[in-house]
């Protein structure tokens, strides 16, 4: 039986009920365990409230299609918003919220606690996902779930615990999943070929990074991108992060990241992943954030590049001398 955080549950009820206009925001740069959840949670008020007004906002990513429609509305006409924060800890961090006047917020999420506190709030670093969290909550409340939304909340937690093979994945994350297939009957292989299938010149890319990362002394692997390379492979500066995660159980590798920059907004986006040293503080310092061991951050400047990579080679050599102790 897994341990239902029941008066939570019934707080995240409570001020749903109380608000007709809810906006259900996530992280920018979103992947699918932010895109499914916000999606989720919208199709399941919507279900079980038909009469409140309720918006997954934030840019949409083509890439996500199949998870649903993200909402295209003028947040200022919305008055006396729920804003309900999910996947993200930062309010730097929330993607397109600007114009929009909120009353309250509600927040779930599994990254150590930044700035966001909810007037309700569920946070909790030990889930593999914020859709781990959701189907807890779903299934333990009176929130409507369907096959659709079943099937966007296994999407996201596989993502964010690469199929349970990350150490997020804990045992109630399977007991999590065995209570939901246990309600409703999903299609699992049809989630994996919208999640993993990628097409060759996406693999080339992936090949292209494997050849070029370099890899210092202290077992730190880095690569810039820059918008030549991009092009080259026919992907977007968003395609390095489709490849960090399968960088895990490379031996030489303590800690990885990659700096790929994105000439249609003029910014260097950073992901970040370890095996070794806590990185999340790190990133923090350049705007960014995240879990202890897989973060980002974005920056401008271009001299930042060598100081992160300066950094995070230093954080790798100071854990190996820890570990050596
Ligand atoms: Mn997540």
């Amino acid at each position: 039986m897994i341990k239902i955080k029941r008066e939570i549950f019934k707080q995240i009820i409570r001020i749903i009920k109380s608000y007709n206009n809810i906006v259900i925001a996530r992280h920018i740069s979103p992947d699918p365990d932010a895109i499914a959840s916000q999606i989720a949670l919208r199709d399941s008020i919507r279900l079980t409230f038909p009469n409140k007004n309720v918006y997954a906002i934030g840019a949409g990513v083509s890439k996500f299609k199949y998870l649903g429609e993200l909402d295209h509305v003028d947040l200022s006409s919305i008055e006396h918003a729920l804003l309900v924060v999910l996947d993200v800890p930062n309010f730097a961090r929330i993607d397109g919220i600007d114009d929009l006047h909120y009353d309250a917020i509600l927040k779930i999420d599994h990254h150590p606690a930044m700035d966001i506190i909810g007037d309700v709030d569920w946070t909790d670093e030990h889930k593999s996902s914020t859709c781990e969290m959701l189907i807890n909550l779903l299934l333990n409340s009176r929130l409507v779930i369907d096959q659709k939304i079943a099937e966007n909340l296994y999407a996201g937690l596989v993502f964010d615990n690469d199929r349970f093979l990350l150490a997020n994945t804990t045992k109630e994350t399977f007991e999590t999943v065995t209570e939901l297939l246990n309600t409703i009957p999903i299609n699992i292989s049809s989630i994996y070929d919208n999640l993993y299938t990628k097409k060759f010149a996406e693999l080339k890319f992936y090949a292209h990074l494997i050849n070029h990362i370099e890899i210092t002394d202290n077992g730190f692997g880095y690569l810039v991108i820059d918008d030549e390379t991009l092009q080259k492979y026919h992907v977007d500066a968003a395609a390095p992060s489709h490849f960090i995660n399968d960088f895990y159980h490379i031996e030489e590798l303590l800690c990885w990241c990659f700096i790929t920059y994105d000439e249609r907004n003029k910014i260097y986006k950073v992901n970040i992943r370890s095996r070794g040293p806590v990185i999340n503080l790190i990133a923090e310092q350049y705007g960014g954030g995240g879990h202890k061991y897989a973060s980002g951050c974005r920056f401008t400047n271009k001299a930042d590049i060598d100081k992160l990579v300066k950094e995070l080679d230093s954080a790798c050599k100071d854990y190996i001398s820890q570990e050596n102790g």
